[in-house]
């Protein structure tokens, strides 16, 4: 969703919610992204939701489909893995000011920011440039696959980490998309879908599966110009 279908949490533009929703009817169509509904909810319009035949969201933890959902997967919580994540945040280097809602528990996983998902937009960006130079977050990663190698850590979008079982990362969409439908050609768009981004999971799940295609975007421009060009 973010930096495909919108700019990273932010709404979807009206220019774009009216050409992608007149595309919707010509083909199935789902979201997979790390985010939980809530936030597809604030940042899409309800039209555009209602026309996708699914939403994966929480990398793939949940299935919803025209508001009703169609599977959840559970996250056992972990009190070692809490109380490591409580130290990064106590720890950090990070010199600007912190914000609550560090530890997000969504349904089938954890998401964590050293910042805090509070934050005003203008400190997601200048965390954002600092762990740029500081690799924070690719630190928190390693780290923490070391230290609990039961789970996938993916380096989410701007200011956060993804923590998921082993196997329930968003991996898992491109599984259940084969299942549910063999023999359709599916098309993936994601913003990050080379090594160390959070798409290159599901990217490289999918080229291992018959009748597929990766499309790298850099913005929801070239989702458009894309879909614009294909005919299905
Ligand atoms: O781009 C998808 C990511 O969006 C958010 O990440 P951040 O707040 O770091 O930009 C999160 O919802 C994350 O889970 C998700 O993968």
């Amino acid at each position: 969703m973010d930096g495909t279908l919108t700019p990273a949490r932010l709404p979807m533009t009206q220019e774009f919610a009216r050409r992608f929703h007149a595309w919707q009817s010509t083909a199935k169509n789902f979201i997979a992204t790390g985010s939980d509904y809530a936030k597809v909810e604030e940042q899409l319009p309800p039209e555009v939701i209602q026309a996708f035949t699914g939403i994966y969201c929480s990398m793939g933890n949940v299935l919803k489909a025209q508001g009703k959902v169609i599977y959840e997967n559970q996250f056992e919580r972990n009190e070692q893995l809490l109380e490591k994540l409580e130290q990064y945040r106590q720890n950090t280097t990070y010199p600007g000011k912190l914000f609550s809602n560090y530890i997000e528990e969504r349904i089938g996983m954890i998401n964590f920011s050293v910042l805090g998902r509070n934050c005003p937009y203008e400190e997601r960006q200048n965390y954002h440039k600092w762990d740029n130079e500081h690799h924070e977050r690719r630190g928190i990663q390693q780290e923490l696959l070391q230290l609990f190698p039961q789970y996938d850590v993916a380096v989410g979008g701007t200011i956060s980490v993804d923590i998921t079982p082993k196997g329930k990362g968003k991996e898992q969409i491109a599984h259940h998309l084969r299942k549910t439908y063999p023999d359709e050609k599916i098309i993936f768009f994601g913003d990050k879908t080379f090594p160390g981004g959070n798409d290159y999971e599901l990217a490289t799940a999918l080229r291992g599966l018959p009748n597929t295609e990766i499309v790298q975007v850099s913005d929801p421009n070239e989702v458009l110009d894309y879909l614009g060009k294909i005919v299905l």
